[in-house]
């Protein structure tokens, strides 16, 4: 197997997390997406994302997707309706935060009063409270793949400034009680950068 990514993206960091997780061995190729390695990655995914994972003659793109051909691949249990909306509004904190980085790398202030910033720091702010609430209710006792994408989103959110902790401190316990796992402390970003 070998898996398209970079060492900073939460998307890719939730894929290296669940394939370590699952003891399955694979290649990373680890490229720059917004700098010298764009040419690579327009060849390897028409939608410019990452991850995208090859496996023999497969090639699948988007996280959510690749979880759904692992589980299959791999016998990997499966998850229930409501876990599969918890990763929804996991994936919905964290699109809007990549916006929110994008805009301000693009040298815009996302602090301003502009209809497309109040959208995305709303949803930040409400994904996360309501993740707040599922980790003190118990969702994420277990590490299982939503387990792995709030880990992978929250702890992104932190690197990038773009979460204050003391906000959430159910989250930031249960964030600290994880960062002793191996895999978890190898793929931090910020031995990328
Ligand atoms: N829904 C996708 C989101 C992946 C995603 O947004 N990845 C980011 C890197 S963190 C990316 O490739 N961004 C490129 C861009 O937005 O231009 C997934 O779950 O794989």
């Amino acid at each position: 197997m070998k898996l398209i990514g970079s060492s900073t993206s939460p998307y890719v960091r939730r894929i290296r997390l669940l394939l370590a997780d699952a003891g399955q061995g694979y290649e990373f190729s680890d490229l720059n997406i917004y700098g010298e390695d764009r040419d690579e990655l327009r060849r390897q995914n028409p939608a410019l994302k990452i991850p995208v994972l090859y496996d023999g003659g497969e090639v699948i793109y988007d996280s959510r997707v690749i979880f759904r051909y692992l589980q299959e691949k791999l016998g990997l249990a499966q998850i229930g309706w409501q876990q599969e909306n918890l990763l929804t509004i996991i994936d919905a904190a964290n699109d809007s935060m990549v916006a929110i980085l994008l805009s301000q790398r693009s040298g815009l202030d996302t602090s301003e009063d502009r209809l497309f910033f109040n959208l995305q720091r709303e949803r930040v702010e409400k994904t996360l409270e309501a993740l707040e609430r599922q980790v003190d209710e118990g969702a994420f006792n277990v590490w299982h793949y939503p387990s792995i994408c709030l880990y992978s989103m929250f702890d992104w959110g932190l690197f990038r400034g773009l979460i204050d902790a003391a906000r959430y401190p159910h989250l930031s316990a249960w964030l600290a009680e994880q960062k002793v796992r191996a895999d978890v402390a190898g793929s931090d970003p910020r031995d990328a950068v």
